[in-house]
This record gives C-alpha cells, structure tokens and sequence, in this order.
C-alpha cells in the first residue's frame, strides 16, 4: 500500500486496523523438540504493539501530513506476573530519543492477544531525576506488596568535559497493589559502586527481605563485581544492604565468564527454587548474551542445589539480530497453577517473546542435566556414557 497517497484521516484508520489484527494474531508454538520448553513462533510485544495514539497527533490541524510524532525503537525485557487469571507485562520500552520506560501489556492467556494500557507509567522519581530506567522485576512479596525492582541509570557526576557516557547504575524501587498506583521507595544502598539485576525474594528470610544483587565496579565491565549476590534488608522503607555475598559467581570458560545476573524472581517447588539467569561471555563479535538456570535449596535460598552446564535458551533464528545482537535476556516468567510456566525473554534488546515449559520439566531439566566440569574432555566423556548407556536401545 501507498501510504504517502492516503489521505491522513484514512490513514490513522488503516494504521488502527493493522494495529488491531497484529494485537488479535494467535500465536503457535513451533517444531523445534528439547522436550526442555517450547518456542512460539510469534514474539508477544514488538513496537508495533504500541499503541497508534502514543506515536500520531491525530489533530489534523497541528498534524496535517500526518508524521508520526513519537517513536518507539524495541519493546523488551519485561518483568511478569498473574494476577486474577489475567497475564500481565511490564516491558521496558525504549523510545526514539534512547530513554527507556515501563508500560503494562496484558491478555487473558499469556501467549498472544498482549495489548498496553492506555499509557505508559509514569514512575515517581526521588530527589535524583531517573536519566533511564530498565528491566523490572515483579515479585509478589509476603508483606502483601507486589514490588518492582528496575535499574536505575544517572550520569556519574564530576566526570572530565569531554566523558559523556560515564554512568552510575543502581536498583530503584517501587511498591504496588493493583499494578496501576505505585509508591517510589529510596534507591537501594549496597556497598558496591553500581548494582544491576537486582531481584526480590518473595518471602521473608530469618524476618528480613532477602534481595538477589549484581554488584559491579563500573557500568558495562563488572570489574572485580560481577556475579549474582544476595543481601539483606530490614526496612524496605530505607533499603540498605550491609552485607553482600556472592552466590553464583563468573566462571572462566563457562556461559558467564564475564558477568551473570538474576533473572526473575526464583519459582518455589517441592524441589527447591528454580532459578532463571543470564549469563553472558565474549566473543570476536562482541557480547554473547544467553539464559541459564540453578536451583536452590527450598529452605535455603542462598545453596545453590543444581546447576545445569551451559545455557537453557540461546539466541537463534531472527532473534540473533536486534539493537544488540545475540542477546537474549529474561526478567519474567510465571508458574501456572496447572503446573505450566510461562518463560517471557527478549531477544536481542528488541522484542518480547514466550517460551513454555513445566515446573516438572524445569526441575528435571536442573537435577539431571550433566553440569559443566570446566574441561573439553569431560564433555566428551559425558557424551560417551550416554551412547554406552543408549546403545542398547538403537
Ligand atoms: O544489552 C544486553 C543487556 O545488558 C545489560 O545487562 P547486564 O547488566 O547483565 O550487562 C542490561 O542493560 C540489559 O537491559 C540488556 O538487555
């Protein structure tokens, strides 16, 4: 179609129409077989899930050649939650001018149909203006709050004139009921320089809010940071972490040798907690971003029970390419009460997508996947049982 021939009041009405057929597209799940979880075929938000009356000024006075006005670049890296059998996201989206922000998509059944509210939210700020904001984590919290955890980015001040990219990276907070108003917290106080990926628990721990963490000791490289900690907090209303450790740490020569972070908020089972992550190593073409679990203890959410050698899900397809290719990325994931999980990850900062599994499959997937043991012979080893041990069977 000729849409600069299209007269502007007929254009807005041909743009809702391709808006609305992309929100009601079902989505299928496709034939890729690890019995591990299954792909869909469709990503659940994009840009194009954004609404028309956040880009277009539909006055044709102040909007005669209908331009659109406000851009989106990507839709990624949501946050989830279910809430009274209804699905919910809360995607980071990223505009034309590079600022990022959250919005709340939701559908009736998780895997397509995803369709914003009718704005964006507007996030309280402390005294400390957000520059950007990213990565929301929902946790439904024992204290009856549903609590988001984002990454909160500032210049870093006093840098020399000609540094314009110096940044500080840190976890603000906020707290709702209803996912509509939400009360702004103070910044996290932790003892490293910079925090991203920071998670909440969903129960309290000895009394105490228990928070996964990623100190880093700069913005991009972590420095002598880097892996997934955990701290504690009495007040949330005055969040200061004193101590922090490291539970799962950067490895050499793994998925995450350079870095690694929490994903969502760990899935409890009669097993212990299922843990999502990412995990991130280089290479010749830059960063390789890919998903990777471990389990906990059930009574001891900082033992670490299971861990998996190498990654749960991997870019591939259309989804090595994006903003920042061969990335993806996860910070949502719901369990449903039949047992189902619903894994939401982005792909290459660009676009959401869905894949589905089981707390069984998950659980299975962690106990008796071979774990890494570091060296290429082992690996081999490990393949050489298993065709000893099936041979019986071909
Ligand atoms: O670009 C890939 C990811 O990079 C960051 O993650 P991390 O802190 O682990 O390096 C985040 O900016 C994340 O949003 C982004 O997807």
């Amino acid at each position: 179609m000729d849409y600069f021939s299209q007269k502007p009041e007929e254009l807005i009405q041909k743009l809702m129409q391709e808006y609305e057929a992309l929100i009601k597209q079902p989505n299928i799940p496709t034939d890729e077989y690890n019995g591990i979880y299954r792909r869909f075929t469709y990503p659940v938000l994009t840009d194009k899930h954004i609404p028309v009356q956040w880009k277009f000024d539909f006055n044709l006075q102040d909007n005669p050649f209908m331009l659109q006005r406000i851009g989106i670049n990507a839709v990624f890296n949501a946050g989830a939650i279910k809430l009274n059998d209804t699905y919910y996201l809360c995607a980071r989206i990223e505009g034309w001018d590079r600022k990022s922000f959250f919005a709340i998509a939701e559908s009736s059944n998780g895997i397509d149909t995803f369709r914003f509210w009718d704005s964006p939210i507007l996030l309280p700020q402390t005294e400390e203006p957000d520059v950007n904001v990213y990565d929301m984590r929902l946790t439904q919290h024992d204290d009856g709050y549903i609590y988001g955890i984002f990454c909160t980015e500032r210049k870093t001040p006093n840098t020399p004139s000609g540094d314009t990219s110096s940044a500080i990276a840190n976890a603000g907070i906020i707290r709702t009921k209803n996912l509509k108003q939400w009360e702004r917290l103070p910044d996290l106080i932790s003892q490293s320089g910079q925090q991203r990926n920071v998670v909440m628990h969903p129960h309290f721990v000895d009394g105490k809010y228990m928070l996964y963490t990623r100190p880093q000791d700069g913005f991009i490289e972590v420095g002598s940071g880097g892996g997934i900690g955990v701290g504690y907090i009495s007040d949330i209303t005055n969040p200061i972490i004193e101590k922090e450790h490291i539970i799962h740490n950067k490895q050499y020569h793994t998925v995450y040798e350079l870095k690694n972070g929490l994903g969502p908020a760990p899935l409890k089972t009669e097993k212990g907690w299922l843990h999502l992550a990412h995990g991130v190593r280089n290479t010749a073409a830059g960063l390789r971003y890919v998903l990777y679990m471990f389990m906990t203890d059930l009574h001891n959410p900082e033992k670490i029970i299971a861990c998996p050698g190498g990654y749960f899900l991997a870019p591939q397809d259309d989804e090595r390419i994006g903003d920042v290719s061969n990335v993806v990325f996860a910070n949502g994931w719901i369990a449903n009460d039949d047992g189902s999980v619903y894994i939401y990850y982005a792909s290459s900062d660009t676009r959401t997508h869905v894949a589905v599994s089981s707390i069984k499959r998950l659980v299975d997937y962690c106990l008796h996947t071979p774990q890494d043991d570091l060296f290429t012979n082992k690996s081999v080893e490990k393949i050489n049982t298993l065709t000893s041990k099936n041979a019986k069977y071909i």
